[in-house]
């Protein structure tokens, strides 16, 4: 037994002696070697999702039905994609669109997408955007200042569009006549473009008798069709009207006045549900297209800035023309 006992004592120091000399195991990294150190690699630039964006969309107003569904287009998308929409309400006034955008641009906001109330007296701000290295988004009407001063407009071509109530017009009016003009707000690329494409078009047998700024809303729009129809009495063959909303006032003042459906032409513009209604009870002949749902090509455009890709200097939306025909068709499918 001692024996034994003898044996593993002297097995046992044998073993401690050997681990004793053991190398140290391994506690860090072996030392570097003169191999070439690994090439860095360039961490792929950051790529910014919608989750990222924070938009600005200094929204100029409420006046119409078309306007409505511009601002759900951008609340709705801004929704689905997870976009932080910074929105305002600019009452129709340039100057509380103006302050919108300093708040914007104080905050830090990625990207600007500005729908101008009228063409002119952006520079400044626009100035302000370049300086602070936010991109701007000029949408649906136009403005005046030069094209360095923003990235984009994304919109309508509204001379295209005035062109085409001309043609309506010529068609409605084969032997010719009298027309008024109700016209959107006074400075707007929308009123001035579709003005001057009416003019441009409408055959010399078509006289104008007038034009008066309904600012693209029904209120304002229903005084301007009843002093028309007083002032102009039994000359009337057509209304040429920027705007369905304004369409359904002037409607209002020829019930109110006894005219009949049909009696008057009437060319409107947007091609909303009201515009489709009109159509359907015989007010409206033609109702050229005018479209609000903009958010998504938008936001899109948007983070194509964020990620440093370049996109189109100008994006027109296409649009057509509705007509009576099928408009009871239409309309369940209308989205505005
Ligand atoms: C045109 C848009 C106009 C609509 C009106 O693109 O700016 O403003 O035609 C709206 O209905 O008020
Ligand atoms: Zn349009």
């Amino acid at each position: 037994m001692l024996k034994k006992l003898a044996f593993l004592i002297v097995l046992a120091s044998l073993l401690l002696a050997a681990c004793g000399t053991a190398a140290p195991a391994a506690t860090q990294a072996p030392a570097a070697t003169d191999a070439p150190a690994a090439a860095a690699t360039d961490a792929p630039a950051k790529v910014y999702t919608y989750a990222d964006m924070t938009l600005c969309y200094p929204q100029l107003g409420a006046e119409s039905d078309w306007r409505t569904a511009n601002t759900a287009s951008f609340k709705e998308t801004a929704e689905q994609l997870g976009v932080n929409l910074v929105f305002s309400d600019a009452q129709q006034k340039q100057e509380n669109q103006i302050s919108a955008m300093r708040t914007c641009i104080q905050q830090g906001v990625d990207v600007i997408a500005l729908p101008p109330v009228v063409e002119d007296g952006w520079d400044a701000v626009l100035q302000e955007a370049q300086d602070a290295e936010i991109p701007v988004i000029i949408v649906d009407r136009s403005v005046s200042a030069d094209k360095s001063m923003y990235v984009s407009h994304i919109g309508s071509d509204m001379v295209l569009e005035g062109r085409k109530a001309g043609e309506e017009m010529n068609k409605l009016l084969p032997n010719g006549g009298n027309v008024l003009e109700i016209s959107g707000t006074t400075g707007s690329g929308a009123a001035t473009g579709r003005a001057q494409g009416f003019r441009e078009t409408l055959n010399a047998n078509i006289t104008i008798l007038d034009s008066q700024t309904g600012n693209f809303n029904p209120t304002e729009a229903k005084p301007v069709a009843e002093a028309f129809l007083k002032k102009y009495a039994g000359e009337i063959d057509g209304f040429f009207i920027h705007n369905d909303g304004m369409a359904e006032a002037v409607v209002e003042a020829l019930k109110a006045a006894g005219v009949k459906p049909g009696e008057i032409k009437i060319v409107s513009v947007d091609g909303t549900r009201g515009g489709f209604q009109m159509m359907i009870d015989g007010w409206v002949q033609a109702d050229v297209e005018c479209n609000p749902l903009l958010g998504p090509q938008v936001m899109e455009m948007a983070l194509k800035l964020m990620n440093g890709e370049k996109i189109d200097a100008e994006v027109l939306t296409n649009e057509t023309v509705y007509y009576p025909d099928n408009a009871a068709e239409l309309l369940p499918t209308r989205k505005y």
